[in-house]
């Protein structure tokens, strides 16, 4: 049985509803520290959890007799600069709990996403490599690279069978954006579509790497289904989808709604963005686990505005 942690959020939500689809909903129990996805908790079974709370998530181990655990509960990029102290503790504590019941054999197989926020400044901007400079100058960035390390030490000195993607900025409809500097490329077409305008809190020329949820859905799932031998990289998967800018995004939206605008106000989630690469190499992920991706931003945009129930 899977238990998902952080069901609610913004890949949980998804990961939740895709795996139910797969394993069947008894056997993929959700959880979250509160119901905020009401919809998603009254869908199958739920608990409430907090991620942070080591009994807690034991209890419901013994409760359901889970095997595999995906931990998704984290504080993002931005929020987590406001409030450094909690997010140290909820995105390395719950991982610590759910690596020692994984060492102590109560549990199975782990999944754990990192991110691209686990490079900085000085990391090479393009086509970033797998293993290379890894300065990470944000509270969340610094919290998912120790936990990479993490997550490498109990596979190297304990055997455990942790399994970790670094995601790119990911775009969704079904959950409103968590606090990500990504985040503008989420809040970009509902305010399109309301507004027919967006203030944008990054500049024109951010390219960031991007990709669509159902891909990283996708390459979430077929990690977690490879044989554990052919995983090579125990700290954390790069992975590409798209990179592109808050410019060029716009230009996608303004081919399905002409008169959409795009202003440029700049704020503190800028030197976040700019502190992290521009594209990425994923050969790794390509060659280890036939990882491809499948949305460009065209395809994306189509996605968004479609499902955010706009017709042209
Ligand atoms: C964030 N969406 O913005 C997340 C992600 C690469 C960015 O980790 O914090």
């Amino acid at each position: 049985k899977i238990l998902i942690i952080g069901a609610c959020g913004q890949i949980g939500s998804e990961l939740t509803l895709t795996l139910r689809d797969i394993y069947g909903t008894s056997r993929v129990i959700a959880s979250d520290i509160r119901k905020s996805n009401p919809e998603l908790a009254a869908s199958g079974p739920f608990e409430i959890l907090d991620a942070t709370d080591k009994e807690q998530i034991g209890s419901c181990i013994d409760k359901h007799g889970i095997t595999d655990v995906y931990l998704m509960a984290a504080m993002l990029s931005a929020t987590a600069e406001k409030y450094p102290d909690k997010a140290w503790d909820l995105n390395m504590n719950s991982l610590f709990h759910v690596l020692d019941f994984a060492r102590d054999k109560k549990i199975k197989k782990v999944f754990w996403p990192s991110s691209i926020a686990v490079f900085g400044p000085g990391t090479p901007k393009e086509q970033t490599p797998q293993q290379t400079i890894m300065e990470p100058s944000t509270v969340y960035g610094i919290s998912k690279l120790a936990g990479e390390r993490w997550c490498e030490y109990y596979y190297k000195n304990y055997g455990v069978d942790v399994r970790s993607i670094r995601y790119p900025g990911l775009i969704s409809w079904k959950t409103s954006p968590g606090g990500g500097t990504t985040d503008y490329a989420i809040d970009i077409y509902h305010q399109a579509i309301e507004k027919g305008s967006y203030e944008c809190f990054l500049d024109e020329n951010t390219t960031l790497p991007m990709m669509y949820m159902d891909d990283a859905i996708r390459a979430t799932i077929s990690l977690m289904q490879a044989e554990s031998n052919s995983i090579k990289i125990r700290s954390s998967y790069n992975l590409s989808g798209v990179s592109f800018n808050p410019g060029e995004l716009a230009k996608t939206i303004q081919k399905h709604i002409p008169g959409f605008s795009i202003s440029y106000k700049p704020d503190f989630r800028q030197k976040i963005a700019d502190s992290w690469p521009g594209s990425i190499d994923d050969s790794p992920a390509r060659t280890q686990w036939g990882w491809k991706a499948g949305f460009d931003l065209e395809a994306i945009t189509e996605e968004m505005l479609s499902n955010l129930n706009f017709s042209s």
